[in-house]
């Protein structure tokens, strides 16, 4: 029986008559993702890219635009020759750094076909290229934690299991609550879903937990479960104030404090108002979060009554100053003095992905290396359309100051930057800037729409791999199940013949081919295994098993070592010690990121609110699909309201308004506009809005700038500037907009279509004058 694996789990493919009809859950798994059920429709979608395409105007030197203009379909040949004859010309040109191959994106679970790593690989090869660093994830976080606590471990799963929290935990404060349909999804995929049954256990067993959150359903419906909601953006001057609650009782734990912390004397000075004249009281967050005095101290007292957990999603740092609430949770749960405990301190993303909360291991998982790039430059991902609008100039990033390549070729495989970018509109105004942009997709999406050269890749269910998460316990065979749809090739197979013509070939295969480079990968990961004293069976009985658990033994509590001896276990930080105050990010002189953790309001919130621009937008992951990926599949289409995404409005808002469900809207600021399906509630706070990520950007003129979009794409309003300078990352919470109902009939456009073509099945094309 066949096997396969993916982002939203393992399955059984069921396939008839050479299709896949059903990914049946692996019975190995507990909780298995609804998701499952739209596979086979995203597998055997009629937007499929089946052969190779050029944009008409490209091709024959005429300008153009990208996303206006007709593909012409063309052989392999052809597209190979001339995604060569640019990188060439390109590299000779320009140098290395005019070839952006950054490619930020999920591409598929297979650890091998990773395409982004795939593609870096080759352009390693191949001479090198301008790369991107950090994630859209959790950026703030990323560069903020190496800082405070010498690396990123609280953010990339090392944290209290569920098993140490159900033991231990009387409180778990959640900042974003635990939103159950985030934790279907793992980078990697899993065999087996725990956190949802984990923190029902939990509950089950007595822990209780706060949701601190505009939304009150992103939390089991339990009686254990109490909602606080909060402002969005908001949540730094809760926590400061629960601090300056603790300090007035008297009930910071200065005894933990003192051993293992650094420049608390800076913070409580702040706190008490020595700094800037206000007293961090619970009165002051009140006006600010929306969180009535009464509720703030009552928390404040509940955390510091018996074990207690602080707990935020990466949603929170995904704003401006996103850098602030997470510096602020370590400081309150070192205030409380459990840091290193069992099931006590601080540790983020639970409610995000799938993992966080279970065992986890730092050997023995499959993964493909990919050579190291030569060029230098590392732009950070959330810069994409300031690196493309600004060549050669200077912007500030962790202390440093970098320079903007000139990017002449922009190459992308396995992310789609027309879904995960901010303010797209800017973005599809800089992304015709570039001579040439080459994408790898199976699916027309945005941004295969919008490039010059489309090359057709598999799916999955098109080739042999291995998905496996770094630190989940499951390794799961994805076994080929069906044959590749027209003309189109694994992403290694095409980098494979493009390394062949550049000369490079032996450089990007290592002389294997497909099956090889699998087994090779495979047999790494068991060294490692062995290593580290779990072994793993070898490649053929694990891929006639299709499925492999390492048993793995209960992780310490994290900063149990630390806790124990603050000089004996250091931390990475300068002082060795939790860094209240680091003088390092003082000393970077960035006012929007100061040197202790700081109220700072955002541009646009509930506190800047205008009469144009009302309600917060919070565009949180879909519960329906991952990203972009699976929006055809019936989960997601199933889920549309007047066949776009639904978007859920305050009850209040849309009395106001005269909005009911099922009313066609639109939302718009001065950045764009986008149609939606309403969904009116009270689960979300007056004044805020959500709108999932993921509906495919579909312009209602792809020749116009800033034209409509009509499928709900929340990034056509959100900004793109960074949380800091510090970390570069993004903001797209931080977003203010109005909302209004529109008549019928409103415009409207197939966002799953196909472009249209100019020429179709040709096996070549004639000559480019270019
Ligand atoms: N407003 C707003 N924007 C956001 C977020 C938010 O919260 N709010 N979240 C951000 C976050 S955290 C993230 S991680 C990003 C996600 O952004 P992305 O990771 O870019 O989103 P995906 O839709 O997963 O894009 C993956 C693409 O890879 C393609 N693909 C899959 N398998 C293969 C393959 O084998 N080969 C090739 N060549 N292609 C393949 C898919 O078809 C898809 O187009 O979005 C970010 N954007
Ligand atoms: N089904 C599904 N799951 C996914 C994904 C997907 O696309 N689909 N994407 C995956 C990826 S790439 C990532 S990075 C993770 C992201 O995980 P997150 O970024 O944590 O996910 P979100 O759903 O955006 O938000 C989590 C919660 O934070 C709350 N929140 C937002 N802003 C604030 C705020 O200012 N204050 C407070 N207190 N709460 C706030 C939201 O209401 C929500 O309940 O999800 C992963 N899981
Ligand atoms: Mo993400």
């Amino acid at each position: 029986m066949t096997i396969h694996g993916s982002h939203w789990g393992a399955f059984r493919p069921r396939v008839e008559g050479g299709r896949l009809v059903e990914a049946v859950p692996f019975e190995g798994d507990t909780d298995p993702s609804p998701l499952l059920r739209s596979v086979p429709g995203a597998v055997h979608a009629r937007n499929r890219v089946t052969q190779p395409a050029v944009r008409g105007s490209w091709l024959d030197g005429t300008g153009g635009r990208r996303g206006a203009d007709p593909f012409v379909e063309v052989s392999w040949e052809t597209a190979l020759d001339l995604v060569v004859g640019e990188l060439r010309r390109v590299h000779a040109e320009h140098g290395p750094e005019a070839v952006f191959g950054g490619s930020y994106g999920w591409s598929s679970a297979g650890r091998l076909h990773h395409a982004k790593t795939q593609l870096n690989h080759f352009l390693a090869c191949a001479g090198g290229y301008s790369g991107q660093v950090s994630n859209y994830s959790y950026g703030a976080a990323e560069r903020l934690l190496p800082h405070v606590l010498g690396d990123t471990a609280p953010v990339t799963g090392q944290v209290a299991t569920w098993d140490d929290i159900a033991a231990h935990t009387d409180t778990v404060l959640m900042l974003g609550g635990f939103p159950a349909k985030n934790v279907q999804l793992e980078s990697g995929g899993t065999g087996d879903h725990t956190a949802r049954l984990g923190l029902a256990r939990a509950l089950e067993g007595g822990t209780r937990v706060v949701n601190v959150n505009p939304v009150r359903t992103d939390a089991p419906d339990h009686p254990g479960v109490d909602w606080v909601p909060v402002r969005p953006g908001s949540d730094t001057a809760l926590l400061l104030a629960l601090m300056r609650r603790l300090d007035a009782l008297g009930a910071v734990y200065e005894e933990f404090v003192a051993r293992c912390t650094v420049g608390d004397d800076r913070l409580r000075a702040y706190l008490r108002g020595a700094v800037d004249g206000v007293d961090k009281t619970p009165a002051w967050a009140a006006a600010l979060t929306g969180v009535p005095v009464a509720t703030i101290e009552g928390l404040a007292d509940r955390l510091r009554t018996g074990r207690t957990l602080v707990t935020a999603t990466w949603a929170l740092q995904r704003a401006e100053h996103g850098e602030q609430p997470y510096w602020a949770v370590v400081a309150l749960a070192a205030y409380l003095g459990q840091i290193g405990l069992p099931g006590g301190g601080f540790g983020f993303g639970y409610g995000c992905v799938a993992r966080f909360g279970a065992t986890y291991r730092t050997f023995g998982t499959p993964a493909f290396t990919a050579r190291y790039n030569e060029c230098p430059v590392r732009v950070p991902v959330a810069r994409l359309t300031d690196m493309l609008l600004h060549p050669g100039e200077e912007y500030a990033f962790d202390g440093a100051v970098h320079r903007y390549p000139d990017v002449r070729l922009v190459y992308w495989a396995g992310g789609n930057p027309f879904h995960h970018h901010q303010d797209l509109n800017r973005l599809a105004r800089a992304w015709q800037r570039p001579e040439t942009v080459v994408v790898h997709e199976p699916w027309w999406t945005a941004t295969a729409r919008m490039a010059d050269i489309v090359l057709p890749a598999t799916t999955t269910l098109e080739r042999d791999d291995i998905a496996a998460a770094s630190g989940e316990p499951w390794l799961i065979a994805m076994q080929r199940s069906v044959d590749a749809p027209g003309e189109a090739r694994n992403d290694r197979t095409i980098f494979a013949a493009l390394a062949e013509r550049l000369g490079v070939a032996d450089a990007y295969t290592g002389g294997l081919d497909d099956a090889g480079a699998l087994r090779a990968m495979y047999d790494r990961a068991r060294r490692s295994a062995a290593e580290h004293g779990h072994p793993i069976p070898d490649f053929d009985t694990f891929w006639a098993t299709g499925h492999h658990r390492y048993d793995l033994p209960a992780p310490p509590p994290p900063y149990a070592a630390f806790r124990r001896s603050p000089s004996g276990a250091p931390l990475a930080t300068p002082s060795g010690r939790i860094e209240l105050f680091s003088a390092t990010i003082d000393g970077f002189g960035y006012d929007e990121c100061p040197g202790h953790p700081t109220w700072l309001p955002p541009t646009e919130w509930a506190g800047s609110a205008s009469e144009r621009f009302p309600i917060h937008l919070l565009s949180p992951q879909p519960g329906t699909r991952l990203h972009s990926q699976l929006d055809m599949g019936p989960v997601s289409t199933e889920s549309k309201v007047a066949g776009r995404e639904p978007c859920v409005v305050n009850a209040d808002d849309a009395a106001a308004r005269g909005i009911a469900d099922g009313d066609v809207l639109r939302l718009w600021n001065e950045r764009g506009e986008t149609f939606v399906g309403a969904v009116v509630s009270d689960d979300v706070l007056p004044g805020v809005a959500l709108l999932a990520t993921g509906a495919w950007y579909t312009p209602l003129d792809p020749a116009a700038d800033d034209s409509p979009e009509l499928h709900g794409n929340p990034n056509v309003l959100t900004r793109d500037v960074p949380a800091s300078r510090l970390s570069q990352g993004t903001s797209a919470q931080t977003v203010l907009v109005e909302i209004a109902r529109v008549e019928s009939p409103a415009p409207y456009s197939d966002p799953h279509s196909l472009p249209a073509f100019a020429l179709r099945g040709a096996r070549s094309a004639g000559g480019r004058a270019r």
